[in-house]
């Protein structure tokens, strides 16, 4: 395979379509690996001969879910080089991907990087700035800053990140600027649309993450990956997916696209948008009504024999508890009771005369809606794959399912993770080796639940931000505070904010002209860069001394080579600023110097550490980690407010949310607006790129070179579009021109674009015209509105 590759690199003679047509949809997965050690070869031979090569570490910080150690080779002040670093006690884990070996190129060429701090000359989005000193930058900050203070008081300035760097100072300095200086902050995750799945998790486990280590599934019979697309968004566990595909196990994927998961699947389910829930009820209701579900499993850990109230629908309580039907005393119980019997069906009579039930009817109820005939319509499936589907998930067992945040980039964003899980839970996989409904799935941890960090790192000082009342605002708000003129200085840190954020002419046109003042801080040239009145030139993670926790794992990130221009990292602008506005004493340390601090750990498991090894091998174990697979709940303990995995929720009956529930999608395409605007436009995170940090290297290039919207045959022909045509994608609230991908491997209806392409790359617009950002009041309620960037109807024409 790396011979194929390399050769017809060489040769120059491979296209991209001929590629792709060659080798199939599965291999362009593998070129990611196999194409990236050509990059080293070619980049080493390019460097001068004579000098030998330094191995500088660092940790690829970007917001990929691997989160990978990188080896950085280092020549003549350039890195000339990436390879995979190594993971002390996991000797399978290495990796690299090609957007990681893409860095030898991107961040040390001066044309991408923002090299000087740079002021506004022109209009906003004009693009025209001039050089300014360090100090003017500071001075106009701190100026801005006292002002805003005096005028409207300290939180009426805004401090917004979302994910640029997850590095501990690059990605907190910002927040911790602004909280130390009394402004607002922000919960991030709402707007940036990755909070259904966090909403839909604790409802049901009552924590944010819970997942099997992707080895585990070397325990499955039967894998599903629910709108996870693992080979591009999750690169170095997509290995494990194919170990246990090898191993026996069947790989479902389900998904409206052909995902790069599914080209290397046994079966993929093309589900229409937004109808999870409706399909993992209708599977849930295929097991009840065949008693195929784990009763056993659902009375001893869920929510299950719990009673419900008929008169309120809340949870019946004997003396403060909980209560069940215990059939050994034909009475009503607390929970928890030794030796009891519960139920989870029938009805009852509790103290009072109050009649009540176990919740499961409340469930089975609503399940009981999704036949597989419905079931089958709503989803645009085949009733034999529903079926199948079910079939084979209540009787291959155990089975996993892997869900991802495809499908809860929606409206009522919380119900897919919220079903799944629930399904899973009906089916007793829960906590159970082989199963679960994983959200992520880690790969190791210092305890049972991946995801999940114990820090026992020395960051008081850090934490520390002087007294001032730490601001933080629900991210669903920040538009309605631009739009209502409440922020009067807006700092944009580690985030892309207008090509990342819904409706970009929106944000545009409407909301940042309301915000008298925006600094930008980042290492490169962005669109958000454009619209801001002062840009400032940040440091890389190559270039910096920071850490990324990754438990049982540490890593170092530390300058590797010379600083481009006079960027300066988050942390050091942050200082210089603080120090202006009378800030200085909680800022008084070198970025190196708050690592040296976050790593003097008493706790045990740091006894061996040694900052000289650390900065050698770039990594440091814990003593206590555990390096084996490990899966969540195994303990059948959840933080939820019943203690049990509860898929009813007495707080939501209000909204009548209790249990999990379909809703049609806000921009429907059987409603009026599908009239007009008939197609479903989804997104999908890219194998080319993380988020806006593209890597265009010239293998990746190879594989796309611009960002297409795929679209099934059967719709591009109603239309007159053919493979390759230039197209408009619009809606009334945008559009964007680019290059049409006609396949199969999209159900018909439905048309997709990656996430991430930046508008320099499209031929015009951009993705993020075209989204909007609605508020939701029940995600409201739970907590905040996420951004639902898949529920958006489009028509797309030639042009
Ligand atoms: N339509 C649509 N929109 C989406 C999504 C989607 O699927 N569809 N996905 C959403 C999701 S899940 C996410 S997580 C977000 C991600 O959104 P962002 O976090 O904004 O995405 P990135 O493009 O990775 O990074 C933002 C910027 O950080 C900069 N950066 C890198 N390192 C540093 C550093 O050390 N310091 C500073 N100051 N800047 C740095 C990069 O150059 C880049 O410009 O996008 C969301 N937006
Ligand atoms: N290469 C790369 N890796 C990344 C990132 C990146 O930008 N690039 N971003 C990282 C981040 S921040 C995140 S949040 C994760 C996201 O990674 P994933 O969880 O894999 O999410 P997506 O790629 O957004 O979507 C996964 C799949 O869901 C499908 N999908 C869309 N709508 C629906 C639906 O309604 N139902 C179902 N069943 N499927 C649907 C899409 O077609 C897509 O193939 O990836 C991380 N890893
Ligand atoms: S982009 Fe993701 S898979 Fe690639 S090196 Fe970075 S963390 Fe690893
Ligand atoms: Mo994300």
């Amino acid at each position: 395979m790396k011979d194929l590759i390399e050769k017809a690199f060489r040769d120059d003679k491979i296209t991209r379509r001929t590629f792709l047509k060659g080798v199939g949809a599965i291999t362009v997965t593998y070129s990611l690996g196999a194409a990236g050690v050509l990059g080293i070869d070619a980049h080493t031979a390019n460097a001068a001969e004579d000098e030998p090569i330094k191995y500088i570490h660092s940790c690829c910080t970007v917001n990929c879910t691997s989160r990978c150690h990188l080896k950085g080779h280092v020549k003549g002040g350039r890195i000339v080089a990436v390879s995979p670093g190594d993971f002390p006690g996991r000797d399978d884990y290495p990796n690299a991907c090609l957007r990681s070996m893409s860095y030898a190129q991107r961040l040390q060429d001066p044309k991408n990087r923002v090299l000087y701090p740079m002021k506004r000359v022109g209009q906003r989005g004009e693009g025209k700035f001039e050089q300014i000193s360090w100090e003017e930058a500071y001075d106009i900050i701190a100026a801005k800053l006292m002002e805003t203070k005096e005028k409207y008081g300290a939180q009426a300035a805004s401090f917004f990140t979302m994910s640029g760097n997850l590095a501990k100072l690059a990605w907190e300095s910002t927040t911790r600027l602004g909280a130390t200086f009394g402004g607002t902050t922000y919960i991030t995750e709402g707007l940036m649309g990755d909070h259904g799945a966090s909403m839909g998790m604790r409802l049901v486990y009552g924590q944010e993450r819970g997942g099997h280590d992707t080895r585990d599934y070397m325990n499955s019979k039967l894998i599903i990956m629910w709108g996870r697309n693992l080979a591009d968004t999750h690169t170095s566990d997509l290995r494990y997916l194919i170990k246990a595909r090898e191993n026996g196990a069947k790989v479902i994927v389900i998904d409206p696209r052909q995902s790069s998961t599914a080209a290397v699947a046994d079966q993929w389910i093309p589900i229409r948008p937004q109808t999870d829930p409706a399909l993992a009820l209708g599977m849930m209701n295929y097991m009840i009504s065949r008693n195929l579900h784990d009763v056993a499993w659902l009375k001893a850990n869920s929510c299950a024999p719990l009673l419900v109230r008929d008169d309120n629908g809340q949870y019946l309580r004997i003396n403060g508890s909980y209560a069940i039907w215990d059939n050994n005393s034909n009475s009503i119980v607390p929970m928890g009771m030794m030796g009891a019997d519960p139920v989870i069906t029938g009805n009852y009579t509790g103290p009072d005369g109050v009649s009540c039930h176990p919740s499961f009817v409340d469930l089975a109820k609503e399940a009981a809606k999704y036949s597989i005939k419905v079931t089958a319509e709503i989803c645009g499936l085949e009733e034999r794959t529903v079926e199948q589907l079910a079939h084979e998930y209540a009787t291959m067992k155990p089975a996993g399912i892997r869900m991802g945040q495809g499908m809860q980039r929606v409206y009522n964003s919380f119900a897919p993770f919220r079903a799944v899980a629930t399904l899973a839970a009906v089916a007793g996989y829960i906590g159970v080796p082989g199963g679960g409904a994983s959200h992520m799935g880690g790969t190791a941890s210092i305890n049972p639940i991946p995801g999940v960090n114990v820090p026992d790192f020395n960051f008081a000082e850090w934490s520390n931000t002087g007294g001032a009342p730490f601001i933080q605002e629900k991210s669903s708000n920040l538009y309605n505070k631009m739009e209502n003129g409440d922020i009067k200085f807006l700092w944009i840190g580690v985030s892309n904010f207008i090509n990342q954020s819904p409706d970009a002419n929106r944000v545009i046109k409407d909301l940042l002209p309301k915000v008298p003042f925006i600094v930008h801080v980042d290492p490169y040239w962005t669109w958000t860069g454009k619209y801001a009145d002062l840009v400032l030139p940040g440091k890389t993670h190559w270039e910096v001394w920071d850490i990324l926790v990754r438990s049982p794992w540490v890593m170092l990130d530390q300058p590797a080579i010379a600083t481009m221009g006079q960027s300066k990292s988050d942390c050091e602008i942050c200082t210089d600023v603080a120090k202006r506005i009378g800030l200085g004493h909680l800022w008084n340390k070198t970025d190196e110097e708050w690592v040296r601090t976050f790593m003097t750990s008493k706790h045990p498991a740091f006894a061996a550490f040694n900052w000289d090894k650390f900065v050698k091998e770039g990594i440091f174990a814990r003593s206590d980690g555990i390096f084996e697979p490990v899966f969540s709940f195994k303990d059948q303990k959840y933080k939820t407010p019943t203690g049990k995995f509860e898929f009813y929720t007495e707080k939501l009956k209000q909204l009548g949310e209790e249990v999990p529930t379909y809703k049609r999608m806000l921009e429907d395409p059987q409603g009026e607006l599908g009239k007009k605007f008939p197609l479903v436009c989804i997104n999908y995170h890219d194998r080319l790129n993380v988020h806006s940090q593209h890597m265009l290297y010239p293998a990746l290039k190879l594989v796309t070179s611009e960002p297409e919207v795929q679209i099934n045959t059967v719709d591009a022909q109603a239309r007159g579009i053919v493979h390759g045509d230039k197209v408009k994608v619009f809606n009334d609230r945008g559009h964007c021109i680019l290059k049409a991908f006609v396949m199969e491997g999209i159900a018909p209806g439905i048309v997709a674009l990656a996430n991430g392409w930046t508008p320099d790359q499209y031929i015009e617009g951009s993705f993020q015209n075209i989204t909007h950002f609605t508020i939701n009041p029940v995600e409201e309620f739970i907590s905040q509105t996420n951004s639902a960037f898949c529920d958006v109807l489009v028509e797309i024409k030639k042009v």
